[in-house]
C-alpha cells in the first residue's frame, strides 16, 4: 500500500500523495482537511513527509486503538473522535497491512 501511494517512488509519502491514496479507498469519505490531519498525527517527525516507520508506526496505534476500543466500547475524547474513527476505517480496509 505505502509503494502504492508513493507515486513519485522517492520512499516517502508527501501530503498531496496521502490524500490521494485515502482517496482511493472504497467507502472512504475523506476531505483534504481530514487527510491534513491524518498526515500531521503520522508526520511524527514534522518533516512535512511520511516515511515507512511512521507509516508503520501508524498501523501499529490503530490495531492498539482498536484494542482501546474493545475495552472501553466508547470514544471519550472528543477531539479524537475523527481521526479514530478514520484510522480504524483504515485498518479495518487493511490499508496499513
Ligand atoms: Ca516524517
Amino acid at each position: 500500500m505505502f509503494k502504492s501511494w508513493d507515486t513519485s517512488g522517492d520512499g516517502v509519502l508527501t501530503r498531496d500523495e496521502l490524500y490521494k491514496g485515502l482517496m482511493q479507498v472504497p467507502n472512504l469519505k475523506i476531505t483534504y482537511e481530514g487527510a491534513d490531519y491524518i498526515f500531521k498525527t503520522i508526520d511524527i517527525d514534522h518533516n512535512n513527509k511520511i516515511n515507512y516507520s511512521e507509516f508503520i508506526s501508524a498501523s501499529i496505534k490503530s490495531q492498539s486503538i482498536i484494542l482501546e476500543e474493545n475495552l472501553k466500547n466508547a470514544f471519550n475524547f472528543f477531539d479524537k473522535v475523527y481521526f479514530r474513527r478514520v484510522i480504524l476505517d483504515l485498518f479495518l480496509l487493511e490499508i496499513f497491512a
